[in-house]
């Protein structure tokens, strides 16, 4: 028997999703009113058939601050996808803390090896600690045992030890999306021995690459006593503390089907023709990122402009179409990357530009679907640099979109999608901007008969190992169980989706 199913037999009967942010937008119409639009995610999306019809419950902040009374609505939301919603409020301060502060000013930077990022204020653990017990509070109040709780990310890694706390003894899984870092640069985190103990007290632990697994066992190995590890393959066994936790490989994958279905619309490929239609007769390279340091932007666009002045006939042959998304804004580290983006940007087009040919489009605005879709689907070569990323699932959208398989990915090793695309990308050191312009040259000149066979690679790999195959490989091996062994309740009525709380006019 593998560890994966040693044990771990129970029957659940509902799975309950804790995630920083609920699956919803929010807006505030023009009247007041609370409107409420299911999000669309790569999770949400993987996540909605086990939990729709089957009682499933998803816990997270709304995304606006403050206690709002947003149970009408809500309920509405939660009629329309099929499983309740239940919203942990948060003040304009613990927003501060907990999230720009601890989460994506400590963990995040020291997560993706960039330590010299780190803001390491005492404040931040502090609101950090308080908002993870408010998660703790409200998943006590709304779950019952016979529930499997599966917490996601680096925002909510104390929620075991306070339902540990609370006398909870059930089975729990984490999942960590971003990468974890090896034991010199864990060390620097001056709550080092709390968050790791606090993970220990998971029952599952989940990781994007083995390199993620391996770094986290070595960190444990080094800073807590009398650690033992068993086994090998996907699932690990940690004894540590009298208990027994497994760690787990699942690199997280995008839903296939519905991508491709889309590129391959009549829209997308409309918007798709327009596109290359306002940039004639050259290959388009495509760069799309949240605005992130760990996205490399910068030293991408400096190789795009090496490639330009080492290989001439990259001239008026290429445009690099570079998409930002804003992101974290109320960081001041995020405002100084833009303006530094917009003046590589700048200098870069203002070096290189020619009557008729533009180096660099540059896009800050969040893309519709179709807008998006149409990108991937139309670019000859998908640009994915990351300094680090924990997947980096635009790589895997551009490839699912590359219906005519002409194309190529260029991705950075240092991006948790690499252990699975290296067969068929070109791999490239991102900090290495002449590897990267060589990297982009070679793209350019690549056969149509390579970049298909490659193509054709990265499409398999990226369709066997989708959304559904990762939720249903996570559960698998946390509690043998599989995507569609939750119950159906037999009197659930779920509605047809809909756009709007229903008291909003049309
Ligand atoms: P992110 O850091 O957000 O995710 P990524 O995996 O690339 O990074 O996902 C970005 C998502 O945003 C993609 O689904 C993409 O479609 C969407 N997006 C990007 N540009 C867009 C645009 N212009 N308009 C609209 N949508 C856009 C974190 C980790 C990653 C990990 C994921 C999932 O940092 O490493 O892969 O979680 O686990």
């Amino acid at each position: 028997m593998s560890l994966a199913s040693q044990d771990n037999r129970q029957s659940f009967k509902r799975l309950v999703v804790v995630s920083n942010r609920l699956p919803i937008v929010l807006t505030r119409n023009p009247e007041g009113d609370w409107e409420i639009e299911p999000g669309r995610g790569g999770l949400v999306t993987a996540m909605a058939p086990v939990l729709r019809n089957r009682g499933g419950l998803w816990i997270g902040w709304p995304g606006t601050p403050g206690e709002l009374d947003l149970s009408e609505a809500l309920d509405a939301a939660s009629r329309d996808v099929g499983y309740r919603l239940r919203p942990v409020a948060l003040t304009e301060d613990e927003i501060d803390g907990f999230y720009y502060g601890f989460s994506n000013e400590i963990v995040w930077p020291l997560f993706h090896d960039l330590q010299s990022r780190c803001n390491f204020d005492p404040g931040y653990w502090r609101t950090y600690c308080q908002v993870n017990r408010k998660f703790v509070e409200t998943i006590a109040e709304n779950t019952e045992p016979g529930d499997y709780l599966w917490i996601h990310d680096y925002h909510l890694m104390l929620v075991a030890p306070g339902l540990r706390e609370l006398g909870f003894n059930q089975n729990i899984g984490f999942f960590l999306h971003i990468p974890f870092p090896p034991l010199d640069l864990f060390v620097k985190m001056p709550w080092r021995f709390q968050l790791l103990r606090a993970m220990l007290d998971y029952d599952m632990i989940g990781f994007q690459t083995s390199r993620d697994r391996r770094n986290f066992i070595q960190c444990i190995r080094a800073l807590i006593k009398d650690v033992e590890t068993e086994g090998r393959g996907r699932v690990l066994l940690i004894k540590a503390g009298g208990r027994e936790i497994r760690a787990g490989v699942f690199p997280i994958g995008i839903d296939y089907k519905a991508y491709e279905l889309t590129a391959r619309s009549a829209e997308v490929a409309d918007a798709a023709w327009h596109i290359h239609e306002g940039l004639p007769h050259r290959q388009i390279i495509l760069g799309v990122d949240r605005l992130d340091y760990s996205k490399g932007i910068p030293l991408r666009l400096e190789a795009f402009g090496t490639a330009l002045a080492r290989y001439p006939d990259l001239k008026q042959n290429v445009s690099l179409v570079q998409v930002v998304v804003p992101s974290r804004e109320n960081i001041p580290e995020y405002q100084l990357l833009r303006t530094e983006i917009e003046q590589t940007v700048s200098q870069i087009n203002g070096e290189f530009t020619q009557a008729g040919w533009i180096p660099i489009h540059y896009i800050f605005r969040t893309l519709d679907r179709t807008e998006l879709l149409a990108h991937y689907r139309t670019a000859e070569i998908g640009l994915v640099t990351p300094l680090k990323d924990g997947m980096n699932l635009v790589a895997k959208e551009y490839c699912a979109c590359s219906l005519e398989e002409n194309c190529v990915l260029i991705l950075s090793e240092f991006a948790g999608a690499a252990a699975q695309l290296q067969r068929g990308a070109i791999l490239v050191n991102p900090y290495d901007i002449e590897g990267v312009a060589n990297a982009i040259y070679q793209a350019f000149r690549m056969t149509p008969a390579e970049r298909r066979l490659r193509m054709r690679r990265l499409r398999q790999s990226i369709r066997k190992q989708d959304i559904f195959w990762w939720v249903d490989s996570f559960l698998h091996a946390a509690i043998s169980t599989h995507l569609g062994s939750f119950p159906v309740l037999e009197d659930y009525q779920p509605q047809v989706m809909m756009r709007k709380h229903p008291q909003q006019p049309e």
